[in-house]
């Protein structure tokens, strides 16, 4: 594999394991060079602590990107989570059309909802903005939340296989390349993702441990992300994601003390072993 430069946009969660210090560390460990612009840094992720502190990047964003346009610097891939505010995503928006070499991917987590409902920072005019970073993306990793959203679709708990295939139709309809759909479950003890490629879907289905942990989406993000840029096919990429995710969750199971992420750094192994 070449060396790649990638860059990821994301904030940065001081603790608790999130964002950047999820991808950073799995881009790396893949075997990337991971260039980093943080959306913002909070003392903590948003999802079940309260009083964080949050300082808003946005406006540090255009002259980052102005400097690397002047330095000449352009990268292989782009991959996004968690942004800041409406505005972030026009930046990105930007950066896209300014710092990427010919035909580098262009890969957008959603990273704005989940059980049925949008994370506290974000409302309807963020949504409206997300859908056309979406859709004019290479690759995105919605979950069943985050597509609901990026359709106007009615989001459900309990769903059968025509409902997925709605929800990956009016992406698709609406602009959508290629999609990966996480979280998507059948049946009680398992979950899996789908993969939406050149108009054919395929399942993934896996083990689904009872516990819902935070994070698992930005782990699952990165290490497709690292998979694909190391040469593995998009449904590969999924499974190889799934695989590690799944064995981070284990791996945190039973600690009631680190129940704000997963204990991904000891599986790294695992991840560049399946990488090669
Ligand atoms: O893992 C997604 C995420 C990233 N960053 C922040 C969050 C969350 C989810 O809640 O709050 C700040």
């Amino acid at each position: 594999m070449s060396y790649k430069k990638i860059l990821t946009i994301q904030d940065i969660s001081c603790v608790c394991q999130c964002s950047l210090t999820i991808s950073l560390p799995i881009l790396s460990a893949c075997g990337m060079e991971t260039a980093i612009l943080p959306s913002a840094v909070l003392s903590t992720h948003t999802a079940g602590f309260t009083g964080f502190t949050c300082h808003d990047l946005t406006d540090d964003m255009p002259a980052i990107a102005a400097h690397w346009k002047k330095e000449n610097i352009l990268f292989d891939a782009i991959y996004t989570g968690y942004l800041g505010s409406t505005k972030q995503v026009d930046y990105v928006e930007s950066i896209i059309s300014n710092l990427l070499k010919k035909g580098a991917p262009i890969i957008v987590d959603p990273a704005m909802a989940d059980n049925g409902k949008l994370y506290p920072a974000f409302d309807a005019e963020y949504v409206e903005a997300m859908k056309r970073l979406c859709f004019a993306a290479d690759m995105i990793l919605p979950n069943i939340t985050e597509a609901c959203y990026l359709t106007g679709m009615e989001y459900k708990d309990n769903y059968d296989q025509k409902y997925i295939e709605d929800l990956l139709g009016r992406l698709s309809a609406s602009g959508a390349k290629t999609i990966i759909l996480t979280g998507v479950s059948y049946c009680a003890d398992k979950t899996g993702v789908v993969v939406y490629e050149n108009h054919t879907y395929s399942y993934y289905e896996h083990r689904k441990i009872a516990k819902g942990c935070h994070g698992t989406g930005d782990v699952y993000a990165s290490a497709f992300v690292g998979a694909l840029l190391n040469g593995k096919s998009t449904f590969d990429a999924a499974r190889i994601a799934a695989d590690y995710t799944v064995s981070c969750i284990d791996y945190t199971q039973g600690d009631a003390d680190h129940w704000y992420g997963v204990k991904f750094e000891p599986l790294l192994g695992e991840l560049i072993q399946a990488c090669k």
